[in-house]
């Protein structure tokens, strides 16, 4: 395939759960290259299957080098290279840390989400094979975005209920005015 199309709020598509992979066969594998192809087109952190149509436990993410002012001294690098993970589950959570986030489904909007700052996530690669992995700073935070796509959760959907409320009526009013044009 190649590059796929991003769906974006208000699609009911993005509030759908997403169900577990049973084999990472080659369809799933073409997936994730199409999911990085495509999150890289679109200069994205990371990118979830629901967001390109496909209801499967299926992230990816590169959150590129990490700031050496932020290294601290003794601790391991985290991963640069690009991540695919299958069937992501947080097994361990410490901490909370605010971001800033945005969602390539979201376009045109950022605001804070509060989320743990340090995981560990497990779940399979791209081979099929059982990983873990630990993160902290942006890389957590975008692994818990994605994982939230899987739950047909949106960034959006964590905002207090009088934000999402006026955030939401904007996002569709746009989205009306976009089909228009
Ligand atoms: O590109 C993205 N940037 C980002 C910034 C802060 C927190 C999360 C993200 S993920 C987002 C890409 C996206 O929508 N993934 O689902
Ligand atoms: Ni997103």
């Amino acid at each position: 395939m190649g590059l796929r199309e991003i769906l974006t709020f208000p699609d009911p598509r993005l509030a759908l759960k997403s169900t577990p992979v049973e084999t990472v066969d080659d369809e799933i594998k073409q997936l994730i290259d199409d999911m990085f192809e495509t999150m890289y087109v679109a200069e994205g952190v990371g990118l979830a299957a629901p967001q390109v149509g496909v209801t499967k436990r299926v992230i990816v993410v590169d959150c590129g080098p990490r700031g050496d002012d932020d290294q601290e001294e003794g601790e391991p690098l985290q991963p640069v290279e690009p991540i695919a993970i299958v069937n992501p589950v947080v097994a361990v959570k410490e901490g909370k840390i605010s971001w800033e986030e945005g969602c390539l489904s979201v376009p045109g909007y950022t605001d804070e989400v509060e989320r743990a700052a340090k995981i560990t996530v497990e779940g399979l690669d791209r081979d099929g094979q059982p990983m873990s992995l630990e993160a902290d700073g942006l890389l957590a935070v975008c692994i818990q975005h994605e994982i939230d796509h899987l739950e047909g959760v949106l960034f959006v959907d964590r905002l207090s209920r009088l934000k999402q409320s006026l955030v939401k009526k904007k996002l569709k009013k746009k989205a009306k005015e976009e089909v228009r044009a």
